[in-house]
């Protein structure tokens, strides 16, 4: 079976728990659901992981490339401030999916850059935590429509 990583960065173990007004009420758990359950009727499996260390998600990425078809990534904060990741997401084939829960464009001026997306495949922003179902099917999509050119 085909696999597919779910990365979440810094603070979004915090999810539902605080600041239901920007983040819902959901929680992580909620999140890693609705992406297997997504996955798993088109046939894939999700491995997921949360680390609030940006040199873990560094190795997950890294180790992703052997194992999985692509990634769905919410880097958190780190989205608008890490080169480590930016470099990590360049040196490896397959790709990567970015998700924001919040439309980080209609917050604060420092949101609205992501050192990470010129070197993503995609990116997802404000449908909340649905935007997470939204990118596990634009993956798939992308994989297979790949894979028959
Ligand atoms: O909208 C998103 O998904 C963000 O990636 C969330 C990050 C933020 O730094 C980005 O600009 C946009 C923050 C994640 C913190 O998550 C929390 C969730 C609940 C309570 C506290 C923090």
């Amino acid at each position: 079976m085909k696999r597919l990583i779910l990365l979440n960065g810094p603070n979004l173990n915090m999810l539902g728990k605080r600041e239901p007004e920007t983040y819902g009420r959901k929680t992580l758990k909620d999140v890693v659901r609705l992406v297997k359950d997504t996955a798993w009727e088109k046939g894939y499996e999700v491995e997921d992981y949360q680390s609030n260390h940006e040199g873990d998600l560094v190795d997950r990425i890294q180790m992703a490339e052997d194992n999985a078809a692509g990634i769905l990534f919410n880097p958190a904060a780190y989205t608008h401030t890490s080169i480590a990741l930016r470099d990590a997401i360049s040196s490896i084939n397959i790709p990567v999916i970015e998700v924001h829960i919040s439309n980080v464009h209609q917050r604060e001026t420092f949101r609205h850059h992501s050192m990470l997306a010129p070197v993503c495949a995609g990116q997802i922003v404000g449908f909340g935590i649905d935007g997470y179902r939204l990118a596990t099917l634009g993956m798939i999509e992308k994989i297979e429509n790949e894979g028959r050119k």
